[in-house]
């Protein structure tokens, strides 16, 4: 089983990987997680550069690295869901859509680039609010994020639309809303719901 979770930045997503994988092992399933981009890639390098504004690329560029380093990662999860592992990912292709299209990019170009991949059952959407989030950070965090509020109000919007398939997303994914504003222990029952149900499925 192929397990995604998407969300704003913030949104709670890491918490909630952990806690599911720690849950699924209790369930004596073996479980395997994936981080997206991974810094350690070679496209995911150059996305740390960008980042951290050591270089400059357009958002055509940029989508493009994202798109590679997943692909880089395929024959891995195809290996471990072969063995009948649960493979977690905090991020996929669809960040590329709901952070991109943000950025102007073509939908079309950006479904083409993530076309070919293996793609999971179910995608959960941690959607916490941008107030929500600029509430739980920090101060210095805060303005980071207070600058961007705009920005990630969009990115928010294009994820609520994908969720509800208004926007044609990639695969055959199932999407599960799951209200972020509520506590972390809340979020996790509600995604361990619909978990649990697919394995005694
Ligand atoms: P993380 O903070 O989860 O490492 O993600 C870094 C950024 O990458 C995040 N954006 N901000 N700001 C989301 C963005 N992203 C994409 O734009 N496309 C992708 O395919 C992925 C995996 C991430």
């Amino acid at each position: 089983m192929f397990l995604v979770l998407e969300g704003i930045d913030g949104s709670g997503k890491e918490t909630q990987v952990k806690l599911l994988a720690e849950r699924l092992v209790k369930a004596g399933q073996k479980v395997e997680l994936l981080d997206f981009p991974d810094y350690n890639s070679e496209p995911g390098k150059k996305i740390g550069q960008y980042l951290n504004h050591e270089i400059k690329m357009t958002n055509e560029e940029l989508a493009t690295l994202y798109a590679e380093d997943r692909k880089l990662q395929q024959e891995k999860i195809r290996g471990w869901l072969d063995e009948g592992r649960i493979v977690v990912a905090d991020r996929y292709a669809y960040s590329n859509l709901a952070y991109q299209l943000a950025n102007r990019v073509d939908y079309h170009f950006l479904r083409n680039l993530d076309k070919a991949l293996v793609f999971p059952e179910m995608v959960f959407f941690i959607d916490t609010s941008v107030d929500e989030v600029i509430k739980r950070m920090d101060s210095r965090k805060k303005d980071k994020y207070e600058s961007n509020r705009v920005y990630l109000k969009l990115v928010s919007g294009i994820y609520k639309r994908l969720a509800e398939g208004d926007i044609e997303g990639f695969g055959k994914a199932k999407w599960i809303r799951i209200d972020g504003d509520k506590s972390i222990e809340e979020v996790h029952k509600e995604i361990w719901k619909y978990v649990e149900a697919c394995l005694s499925g």
